[in-house]
């Protein structure tokens, strides 16, 4: 049993996320570590809001709070929605933490030390009314490239062209609004990325085969730029400080680390916040510190993400010339559209998870993302897709299935699995397609295959519906009672397997299964398909109860609701 590192990207503190955002992230790395889990394998899954930064800045200001209580209260936000949607992260921390601090630091004199930091000046933009130097989206413009006037001074929304500051035409303030800038020189840390190129390329090469393509590919394209030095500082008040001991002049000037040089070793420094809590128990360096024979470690993010985490983050931690542990497989997504169109956190467009909660819960869209995640390519929500999905696989072809048998044989049997009947024909027929199905899954499951792993289970479910159509009990009844109880006693055998099995997609639902069954013990340890090819983990005669609807359908009108609420109309990509 080896042990499981997972991680996935770092959401940005400043604001709920919408559905394109957890898809490509949390939700598949949840649905992996609970996966593995109940195989038997050791996990640690670990994420943390990401908190520094201008945004962060920017937005506690524009809610007239100061930045550390902006962060706290938007942490405990998010995480309630996260919990919302049953992430069972081990730890759930914050790159604002003591813990990230220290190892920033530490990895930025190592770094140094090793020669891969360079202190360099460079012209920056400086506002004499703010009193003070505007990094990155501080300053807004006209894009150099397509003319759109709200570009920041980091990126340009509209033509999504990265920029400097100094780029920008007619540039202003995104504090006061100021049009009074001038350049003033300033001195920052450079990372020395261009002496790591080589051993970066060296790194890549080693593990881009096993990688999914579309993070090779982006990993391979960076590298074919060329790797650049770049200032891994900023003039804020809110980060990491410059470590005082090593650069004191910095550290007078109040600098702090860029946003992207911190986030990636909060992947750490989170475990370490983990271990802090019960020192006793829990080891963090075990984890990241010479762990490479015994940890596989697994990242989950969108692909704008990629490159900091296949290139520079390797980077730094080649640098850094400590056997910190690298990451082995990247799981990089698409993007989820909303009827073809971004979602958008600035233009209100889509859904956010916290909505998303309002509506119905999570077990819905956990099922519903991951069946549709944007693995090979892009992938669309639409209201009409989701209500329909949830209806045929989770209603009828789940939900039912689990109803009509449960509430059938209390009816003619009673509270208790029936006895009666030996397995025939039929029988072995589903047992030998219910564990090639299974198989079938896990590989699929192994293989970080989402959707086909969706398919798969989806049909577990359907062979589950085709036995009792063939078998029809409630005809079976009348002229063989012992037949019928063996038909339903196997079914409800493929309800507990579906309990099992289903736990990673819809762990409140599957919850719900397994408890239907009074069996001595309630847990989800995995049913192999060798085992489930028997059917018969649940004896005749142990006690059950009949559930509540597990999943209620969804009518024309909450669809004409849904769309009228968010808005259905297609948009052009
Ligand atoms: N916070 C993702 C983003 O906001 C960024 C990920 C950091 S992962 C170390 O787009
Ligand atoms: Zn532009």
């Amino acid at each position: 049993m080896a042990r499981h590192l997972i991680t996935s990207a770092l959401p940005y503190i400043n604001g709920i996320k919408h559905l394109g955002n957890m898809v490509g992230s949390m939700l598949p790395a949840d649905v992996y570590a609970r996966y593995l889990r109940q195989r038997g394998h050791e996990v640690l899954y670990i994420c943390a809001t990401d908190e520094h930064g201008t945004p962060a800045e920017l937005a506690a200001k524009e809610q007239g709070v100061p930045v550390g209580e902006f962060c706290a209260s938007a942490h405990d936000a998010q995480k309630a929605v996260y919990d919302g949607f049953a992430l069972a992260f081990d730890y759930f921390g914050r790159s604002s933490s003591p813990q990230n601090t220290e190892i920033t630091q530490h990895f930025a004199r190592r770094l140094n030390e090793n020669g891969f930091i360079e202190e360099r000046a460079i012209r920056q933009v400086y506002s004499p009314a703010d009193g003070r130097f505007l990094p990155d989206r501080y300053v807004e413009g006209t894009c150099p490239h397509c003319g759109y006037d709200k570009a920041r001074g980091d990126q340009c929304e509209n033509c999504t062209r990265v920029l400097d500051p100094t780029d920008l035409i007619e540039p202003r303030s995104a504090i006061s609004g100021s049009t009074d800038l001038e350049v003033r020189e300033t001195k920052h840390l450079f990372l020395l990325q261009s002496k790591l190129q080589h051993e970066v390329e060296e790194w890549v090469a080693r593990h881009e085969e096993e990688w999914p393509q579309l993070a090779a590919s982006i990993a391979r394209k960076w590298l074919n730029e060329g790797l650049h030095d770049r200032a891994i500082t900023r003039d804020l008040d809110w980060g990491v400080p410059v470590p005082a001991d090593t650069w004191p002049d910095l550290a007078a000037e109040g600098k702090v680390f860029y946003v992207w040089f911190d986030a990636p070793i909060e992947y750490i420094g989170a475990t370490k916040e983990w271990a802090d809590q019960d020192p006793e128990n829990r080891d963090w360096k075990s984890w990241w510190y010479d762990a490479d024979d015994t940890v596989r470690y697994t990242e989950f993010m969108a692909k704008d993400n990629v490159p900091f985490h296949t290139v520079m983050f390797p980077a730094t931690e080649l640098g850094v010339r400590e056997p910190w542990k690298k990451v082995d497989y990247v799981k990089a997504f698409n993007w989820l559209t909303y009827y073809g169109g971004k979602f958008s956190t600035s233009q209100k467009r889509g859904v956010f998870t916290d909505q998303a909660l309002d509506i119905l819960p999570a077990d819905y869209w956990r099922y519903f993302l991951i069946a549709n995640a944007p693995e090979s390519d892009d992938s669309s929500f639409t209201w009409e897709h989701f209500t329909a999905t949830v209806n045929k696989d989770l209603a009828d072809t789940l939900g039912n299935f689990v109803n009509r048998v449960l509430s059938f044989s209390k009816k003619r049997f009673g509270e208790a699995v029936p006895a009666g009947g030996e397995p025939g024909e039929a029988e072995t027929r589903l047992g030998t397609e219910i564990a090639t199905l299974l198989a079938e899954y896990e590989a699929q499951m192994e293989a970080l295959q989402f959707r086909k792993a969706a398919a798969a289970l989806r049909a577990l479910w359907s062979a589950g519906n085709s036995y009792l159509e063939e078998k029809a009990p409630w005809l079976e009844i009348k002229t063989d009672k012992d037949g019928a109880a063996l038909t339903l006693r196997t079914a409800m055998n493929l309800i507990h397997l579906y309990a099992v099995v289903s736990e990673p997609f819809i762990p409140g639902t599957a919850a719900a299964m397994r408890q239907a069954f009074s069996l001595e013990e309630d847990t989800a340890t995995w049913i192999t398909p060798d085992e489930a090819r028997a059917l018969t983990t649940v004896a005749a005669g142990t006690p059950f109860t009949v559930p509540p609807v597990l999943f209620a359908k969804l009518t024309d009108d909450d669809l004409d609701a849904y769309k009228e609420r968010f808005g259905g109309e297609p948009q052009p990509a």
